[in-house]
């Protein structure tokens, strides 16, 4: 696919003070269109992704992958080939886009996944337990579906028509392994490129909370196990 048409989805949940460093670093000429969903945000973060140059669109449900969803009913309009998922907490670098659709590019594959353990990680970045989770999780796909990952992070590239043939369903912080094990389950090719992770700007709401992980933990756990067979 040597044109591809590359939209960017945005999840974010009061993110102002980040969305305007992440929308600055995504190459513009890689890109047609960056849509962000915003759930629900109480600190401006709908201003700032339009001053941005970004598609908004609102989700009152909130979730991470209502969001997400949101946004893919919105690009069966324009119809992609690609969807980069990527965080609005500034985490990850959007400069490294070009490495993470290449492999789609060239064709070798349907997905790729970036790989924070892969990549270079600032010390903090990756909390602990975060780390141990996606072990944990990763360990837990390799023996129930057969698939070696080394990370569910968030920042992705998938082919837009594969993503709709998966019939993602999950609203909350399921959304990434579901993708990964529902990709497997449907015989699509998943690689991994190696990607970086910097500390978030601003506030976080899943991974630096006791609640937030635990809550992240039962959903990925549960995802990895209902999607058996
Ligand atoms: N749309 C939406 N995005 C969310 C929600 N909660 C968190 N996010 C976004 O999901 C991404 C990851 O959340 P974050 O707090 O960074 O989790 P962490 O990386 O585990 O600390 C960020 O871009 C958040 O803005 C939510 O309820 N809805
Ligand atoms: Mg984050």
């Amino acid at each position: 696919m040597p044109d591809m048409r590359i939209a960017v989805l945005i999840p974010a949940h009061n993110e102002s003070a980040a969305l305007p460093r992440v929308l600055d670093a995504i190459p513009k000429d890689l890109v047609e269109e960056v849509v962000v969903v915003d759930n629900a945000s109480t600190d401006g973060t709908a201003g700032v992704a339009r001053a941005g140059g970004a598609t908004l669109l609102e989700e009152p449900r909130l979730g991470y992958g209502a969001a997400c969803l949101r946004g893919i009913d919105y690009l069966k309009v324009k119809r992609p080939d690609v969807v980069v998922f990527l965080d609005g907490d500034f985490s990850d670098h959007p400069e490294e886009m070009p490495a993470l659709v290449e492999p789609i590019r060239r064709g070798a594959c349907d997905l790729v996944i970036g790989s924070r353990v892969l990549g270079r990680r600032e010390p903090g970045a990756l909390l602990p337990h975060a780390r141990l989770g996606n072990i944990l999780a990763t360990g837990l796909i390799r023996l129930l579906h057969g698939a070696r990952f080394t990370d569910l992070g968030p920042f992705r590239a998938i082919r837009f028509d594969r993503l709709l043939e998966l019939e993602m369903r999950d609203q909350g912080f399921g959304w990434t392994v579901e993708m990964q094990v529902k990709a497997v389950r449907r015989g699509l090719v998943a690689l991994e490129v190696p990607v970086s992770y910097r500390k978030r700007l601003g506030v976080s709401k899943i991974s630096g909370t006791l609640g937030g992980s635990l809550r992240a933990g039962y959903t990925i756990l549960r995802t990895v196990l209902r999607n058996r067979a």
